[in-house]
């Protein structure tokens, strides 16, 4: 049986403990998720982060956007890191020099004027930005905030579904792990094996000045994910050439649900959102058809360059929960899987783990093979309640609460126990510990 963390402390000094850790992260336009590991603007974590802020600013909420989707490509891609000018090169790798983003992204049409990587995240920006709005809809028409970005969501969108159907299936495919943000999943060990890694001596880590080697991925995983991306730059950054490309259920999942999204800010608009609800249910039936597996109860990637299913259960498996157009059986599988073994949400885990508790490469403290994040739990808490599951819902809200403010705000922890590992005062722990208070 997990171990519980106790009884959560005031919710107002919860309040109080995570709206300082977004103060100390904020640089004044944007917020980093951590001060020493990630020290520039990451696009998902943007997206999480303003859920967040919002209940503390909604102004702040909408700038943090607001400057990521200043980042833009010409192509539409939001790129997933903008760099701050001011932060030392050597403090993060890979830095803007290796991405030169606006000399190899010229002709994707990377902006001039600020350096960005050139790979992309999860598609969470339509769903931030519409929960954004409600939180203050008069400040947000006066602002005239979603007309602002919605041209912007829209391109985005457009990039995803137009140059990046790598499986002609109509699903969106990553060609990074980090991409995906689950950069070290063992759903990836496969489509890499066949990546040559680059030679460590090229690069240096920065990540090793701040996390355990023994929580971070390896050496190994580096190689590949430099060469992956020196790929890339090099083809100046045109889609559809890589050796790795695969079809994400979470990924997929995040795009579906800002669809929905972005339908209602089309509405609020005065346009019509059907168009967008439509293409979110097709995008969902697709997702069914090329990603579910009903004999295992769960989303699986597909790997495009081979055409097979990817035999390893990670959380991003469960996401998909988080869909309102996904059949009530499918829904019913995915919660029963949650709960199994694999997983053991109410059971034998205080939080959702990143990866099957059974599997070969399980470790609890490993990055993404194992421990628990609260993005994923977020999104799942959501789920379960979209479906019907109350009790459970609750039940998980409180559990990533306690754990949060236990953890004091780490990026990620060991399942069984809560204990907290990678950075504390990581930015979306307290972000959506902040929106699950309210
Ligand atoms: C590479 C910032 C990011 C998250 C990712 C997480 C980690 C970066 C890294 O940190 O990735 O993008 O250097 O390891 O895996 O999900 O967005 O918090």
């Amino acid at each position: 049986q997990a171990r519980t963390a106790g009884p959560v402390r005031s919710a107002a000094s919860l309040h109080l403990r995570a709206a300082r850790v977004l103060e100390d992260n904020w640089t004044g336009a944007s917020t980093v998720p951590s001060r020493g590991l990630y020290p520039h603007q990451w696009s998902w974590d943007s997206a999480f982060i303003s859920i967040g802020l919002r209940h503390l600013s909604p102004l702040r909420a909408q700038t943090e956007l607001d400057t990521l989707l200043g980042a833009q490509w010409g192509d539409g891609r939001i790129p997933h890191i903008v760099f701050n000018p001011s932060v030392p090169l050597d403090a993060y790798f890979p830095s803007p020099d290796f991405w030169r983003s606006s000399t190899a992204g010229r002709a994707a049409g990377a902006p001039r004027t600020v350096q960005t990587s050139g790979i992309v995240q999860p598609p969470v920006h339509a769903l931030a930005a519409w929960l954004v709005h409600l939180s203050d809809p008069g400040l947000s028409r006066s602002r005239g905030f979603l007309s602002r970005v919605y041209p912007h969501l829209a391109a985005w969108h457009r990039y995803l579904l137009h140059r990046r159907d790598l499986g002609g299936g109509g699903l969106v495919s990553v060609v990074h792990p980090w991409e995906q943000g689950m950069d070290n999943s063992p759903t990836w060990d496969e489509p890499l094996s066949r990546v040559t890694p680059a030679p460590a001596r090229s690069f240096r880590r920065a990540d090793l000045d701040h996390g355990a080697a023994e929580d971070r991925p390896t050496d190994l995983d580096y190689g590949r994910y430099v060469r992956l991306a020196t790929d890339y730059r090099d083809g100046e950054y045109a889609d559809g050439r890589g050796e790795f490309a695969v079809e994400d259920p979470a990924f997929n999942a995040l795009l579906i649900a800002s669809e929905h999204a972005l339908a209602r800010i089309a509405c609020e608009l005065g346009a019509a959102g059907t168009a967008r609800h439509t293409r979110a249910e097709r995008l969902t039936a697709a997702l069914v058809d090329r990603l579910w597996d009903p004999a295992e109860g769960m989303f699986f990637c597909r790997d495009v360059r081979t055409g097979d299913l990817v035999p390893e259960r990670s959380v991003a498996g469960l996401i998909p929960l988080l869909l309102p157009a996904l059949p009530r059986d499918i829904a019913a599988a995915l919660v029963g899987t949650a709960c199994g073994p694999h997983f053991g949400l109410g059971d034998t885990t205080r939080l959702v783990p990143s990866y099957d508790l059974t599997g070969e490469a399980f470790d609890p403290h490993r990055y993404w093979r194992g421990p628990a994040w609260f993005n994923t739990n977020w999104l799942l808490e959501r789920g379960l309640r979209l479906h019907g599951e109350r009790g459970r819902a609750d039940a998980l809200r409180d559990a990533a609460l306690r754990t949060a403010d236990a953890s004091g705000f780490a990026e990620y922890v060991d399942p069984y126990t809560g204990e907290a590992c990678g950075a504390l005062g990581f930015s979306w722990t307290a972000a959506l510990a902040l929106d699950l208070l309210h």
